[in-house]
């Protein structure tokens, strides 16, 4: 089809996939590809065209693109030259992540709304590039983009990934590594787990005994550690720069043994229990009826809502079994109001649904099944929900019985298995406007280091980013187990730790 000189890979096509070259092979699968005739080679006379307001994103791309190349690629303004160049062009509408992508053997122009879609756009060429052009030292090239056309938009405004950082810590810099891997899927929401049973990850400066005392561990007894806020706000700017909000959670009312361990006055008795280095769940709760525990959370939600710029706090809300049902009900309709009050919107596990959710609040559904009629109610009333599926979804759970790292009690997760739903038409009941998008979290009792983190990422994350990116005409487990082997040379040279499952063609 390319000697044609022109092929289409519109969404469900799943036999033109496998024709067209690096085109095909983008993850997640673009609304629209179309491979041209000839290549634009970037060479050391290659300039980069950026509107105003696109410098953010094009001295993103010239920083990829510098150090595999070693070519200058100066930042200009449009017009300063004509061919050569890759122009990052802003087109002023109100479409928040597409882009159009087009490559002529003369330059590239990548055209958005927004600089989110110009981001999304940045991806897909990297995409379109040789694999050597993700190493961090120069290499010999040639650096060439096959011509062609993409228009691409995603399904899901929310394309979320998790990180628990409370069952054991991890350093900024592995934050921010893992980051830039969600960022090459055109994930937009990274969720951080900061406060669990085994740990408290964030410094509460009116509450300081949290972090200091409550972050002092981890799971297995291993080094606890904390974020300062000004560290947590390093992660968020980072996240930024790469147009991904991060929403931190406060797990409540359970999950809460490391804030109890750190001050007896949130117990009911008045006693603080040990640190807890374990793996259950389920055994805590703060004291619903203590007015003591609602100014620890005014001041705790306060603190973190004025460091965190986007609109949702999550709140927990899972696996309450220490909590009777009457004080979950009372607890979590008292905390939608205290999130309300500092500015913020609450997500929360889907079991808020028990109380009376507010129309803001947004709910995560994490159960196995796909038929929980009380959420489905919910979500018919006008909850929106994010799907994040146990056991097809969830990042921990282990591949096969020999997987060394995860857990098994939802599943064992093959990277088919993670692929092969339909976010849109999964919960029974619920209506398909009420679904705001995918999330893939990465519990972390068993995770300890960046290998472990993408070991059980990589390859389910770029399909759960799929899932949410995607058209669902374009899901095709075929086509896409194709795609994603051709990743393997980009994960190999971002010395992404990768399990290369038995399903996947390898490239
Ligand atoms: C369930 S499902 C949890 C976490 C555990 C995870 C381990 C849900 C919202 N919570 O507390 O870390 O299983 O797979």
């Amino acid at each position: 089809m390319l000697l044609a000189g022109a092929a289409l890979f519109a969404a469900g096509e799943p036999a033109a996939a496998v024709d067209g070259g690096a085109y095909a092979n983008v993850v997640p699968a673009p609304v629209t590809a179309r491979a041209d005739r000839g290549t634009f080679a970037i060479d050391r006379h290659t300039a980069i065209a950026a509107d105003p307001g696109a410098d953010g994103v094009a001295g993103y791309l010239a920083g990829i693109l510098r150090r595999s190349t070693g070519y200058p690629l100066p930042v200009v303004r449009p017009g300063a030259r004509g061919s050569g160049t890759i122009a990052l062009r802003l087109t002023g509408g109100s479409d928040a992540e597409g882009y159009r992508l087009d490559v002529t053997p003369r330059g590239v122009t990548l055209a958005a709304d927004r600089p989110a879609g110009l981001f999304a756009g940045v991806q897909t060429l990297r995409q379109l590039l040789p694999a050597a052009v993700e190493r961090d030292r120069r290499g010999p090239g040639p650096w060439t983009v096959p011509a062609g056309h993409v228009a691409d938009h995603p399904r899901f405004a929310y394309r979320g990934a998790m990180l628990d950082v409370a069952r054991h810590f991890f350093s900024v810099a592995q934050v921010e590594r893992y980051i830039d891997q969600l960022a090459l899927y055109k994930v937009n929401t990274f969720h951080l787990h900061l406060a669990d049973d085994q740990g408290w990850r964030i410094m509460i400066r009116s509450w300081p005994r949290l972090a200091t005392y409550g972050g002092g561990t981890a799971v297995d007894g291993d080094p606890g550690g904390y974020y300062t806020q000004q560290q947590y706000q390093q992660i968020v700017a980072y996240a930024a720069a790469r147009y991904i909000t991060v929403i931190p959670e406060i797990d409540m009312p359970g999950h809460v043994n490391a804030a109890l361990a750190s001050y007896a006055e949130l117990n009911c008795d008045g006693v603080a229990p040990p640190r807890y280095t374990g793996t259950d769940v389920g055994f805590s709760s703060l004291c619903v009826g203590k007015d003591i525990t609602y100014r620890f959370l005014d001041d705790v939600i306060g603190e973190l809502a004025a460091i965190t710029p986007g609109r949702y706090l999550h709140i927990g809300g899972d696996e309450a079994q220490a909590t009777s049902q009457a004080d979950y009900v009372a607890f979590m309709n008292r905390v939608q109001g205290i999130v309300a009050a500092h500015g913020k919107s609450a997500l929360a596990w889907h079991q808020v649904v028990a109380a009376t959710v507010a129309p803001s609040t947004v709910a995560q559904y994490w159960d196995t099944t796909n038929d929980n009629p009380s959420v489905a109610a919910a979500a018919a009333r006008g909850t929106g929900l994010v799907l994040s599926p146990a056991n097809l979804a969830y990042l921990d759970m282990k591949y096969n019985s020999q997987t060394p790292l995860g857990q098994d009690w939802a599943a064992l997760v093959e990277v088919a298995d993670a692929y092969g739903w339909d976010p849109g038409a999964y919960l029974l009941g619920a209506p398909a406007g009420a679904i705001r998008g995918v999330e893939a979290p990465l519990w972390t009792e068993t995770i300890r280091t960046s290998d472990d983190i993408e070991y059980m990422a990589f390859p389910r994350l770029p399909a759960i980013a799929e899932l949410g990116w995607s058209p669902a005409a374009a899901h095709d487990w075929a086509a896409f187990r194709l795609r994603l082997g051709a990743q393997a040379p980009r994960w190999k040279a971002l010395g992404i730790d990768f399990y290369p499952s038995p399903q996947v063609p390898w490239v």
